[in-house]
């Protein structure tokens, strides 16, 4: 093995970590309530080999989904990286043979036309599985309980598209999964497809519709009659950008943005577009209906938050990066082009929103956000009803991870539960689960799980109660 380049990607609590681990038991300071039973899954970019380029963006690394599994108040840990094809092909060669983030022109040859799916941003369980996902390819299914790769995943041959978006919804009320695939007719296409899967895995619904310009469709928002896609101008380089060496994003400070909004299980010509000046969003909070009206939930910054997708040929320009949660509402009964109504819902300055996700697409109460300031060691909490937001400071300078809602009981009352929410301490550089009382966060962790190794920071993960931490019974992929 050749060794990492020394780049601010890899340093520090980034460093690549590498590690497949088995850890029963682990040691906690604090007490875990005995009534948790379940897993918190979540998925980290975690290279298996040093990158062909130097200056690639991190987004381009391996798979590595990390179990936090909780029973009778004890937490064991298991790891696993994702075994896709890339995965299984370049541990094969001993090396790197995919080279820059979606760009296919800079592989080894010898790869040409392989799948090039890393698995790397969500993971969730659904009918049975645990999906790995990457918005530029299908899902990776895997056991939920041994975390072993069961291979490429279509929803039994029925996912209508090349691609499946890493933040799919679980519908708290049908049980589906509410997803879609960009760039659906190839790299830079317009093209959409949002579909529904069933309960049972397969696809019951799905419709086309164009985005107003290509951009990175990141993430989306349900309620319960509409889905909804923010677009802003993350735009894509195209093909002959690629080829010239530009990075696939690059952001437009100049640009328009919309809000697509689609009658869930409608057709693709009935999608509603609304525009507004240009402004950045990525990640929804959640949305509802309310009448004639939709309320978007999401986390708004005047410019870019992606300092690796600066505009094309520019330096990054980091004076438009506070971000906050704002929502968005827009009236279907009216005939304007335009937002009827702009709210910052907090002035916590937050990103990777999450709810308990029991009141997805509904009206609610409660969320949680890390915060996007320059340490980025803090996570907030906004009640929406009182309109407070409570905070609590990590005792390192290091980044948190996205928090994740676990119910305290299938029936407790929203927020009713604990945060599950991991960090890297920068001193021991060894990891930690932190578990909060979800409404009383600022009161401080009630207990730290630590975690005897150094696990790289996650982008996003899941909650699974125990009834859903099942085997499979499919057969896994071997591996070479
Ligand atoms: C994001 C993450 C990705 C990606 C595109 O957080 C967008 C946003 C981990 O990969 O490919
Ligand atoms: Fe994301």
């Amino acid at each position: 093995m050749s060794s990492f380049p020394d780049v601010p990607m890899f340093a520090g609590v980034n460093a690549p970590s590498r590690i497949e681990a088995d850890v029963n038991d682990l040691e906690v300071s604090g007490e875990i309530p005995r009534e948790i039973d379940g897993a918190f899954y979540r998925v980290a970019a975690d290279h298996q080999f040093p990158p062909r380029f130097r200056d690639d963006v991190p987004f381009n690394g391996d798979g590595l989904v990390s179990m936090f599994r909780f029973h009778h108040g004890q937490v064991s840990l298991k790891s696993r990286y994702v075994k896709t094809d890339r995965f299984l092909a370049e541990r094969a060669a001993g090396r790197a043979l995919f080279g820059r983030y979606r760009n296919k022109w800079t592989d080894d040859p010898q790869v040409a036309g392989m799948n090039r799916n890393i698995a790397n941003t969500n993971v969730l369980i659904h009918h049975g599985v645990l999906l790995a996902l990457r918005e530029d390819s299908p899902p990776v299914a895997l056991d939920p309980v041994t975390l072993e790769t069961l291979g490429n995943w279509d929803f039994h041959g029925t996912l209508p598209g090349p691609t499946c978006s890493a933040h799919c919804k679980i519908d708290p009320r049908t049980g589906n999964l509410v997803g879609f695939g960009y760039a659906a007719k190839g790299d830079f296409s317009r093209d959409v497809v949002y579909f529904e899967v069933s309960p049972q895995g397969r696809v019951i619904h799905s419709a086309w519709f164009e985005l107003p310009y290509f951009e990175m469709q990141h993430d989306c928002g349900i309620t319960e009659h509409h889905i909804c896609f923010p677009v802003v101008p993350i735009m894509g380089a195209g093909e002959a950008g690629l080829k010239a060496g530009l990075a696939f994003y690059g952001w437009d400070p100049q640009r328009e943005i919309y809000l697509g909004v689609l009658p869930r299980f409608g057709r693709g010509d009935q999608i509603r577009w609304f525009t507004a000046p240009n402004q950045f969003t990525s990640h929804v909070m959640n949305a509802h209906d309310d009448g004639d009206r939709v309320r978007f939930d999401t986390c708004v910054a005047a410019g870019n938050l992606f300092p690796f997708f600066p505009e094309f040929g520019k330096p990054f320009d980091p004076s438009g990066a506070a971000v906050r949660l704002t929502r968005w509402s827009v009236n279907l009964e009216s005939r304007a082009s335009g937002f009827e109504e702009v709210e910052t819902l907090s002035s916590f300055i937050g990103e990777f929103p999450r709810t308990d996700d029991r009141y997805q697409s509904r009206p609610y109460r409660h969320g949680w956000l890390l915060g996007f300031t320059g340490a980025r060691n803090q996570l907030g909490h906004v009640d929406l009803k009182s309109g407070e937001t409570e905070v609590w400071t990590a005792p390192q300078t290091c980044p948190v991870l996205e928090p994740c809602f676990i119910p305290r009981a299938s029936d407790a009352p929203e927020g009713d539960g604990w945060i599950a929410q991991a960090l890297t301490n920068s001193e021991t550089m060894l990891s930690e689960l932190n578990l909060f009382e979800a409404t009383r966060i600022a009161a401080g962790p009630i207990a730290t799980v630590k975690v005897p190794l150094r696990l790289k920071p996650a982008y996003h993960g899941s909650w699974a109660e125990a009834a859903r931490v099942k085997p499979t019974g499919l057969p896994a992929r071997e591996a070479t």
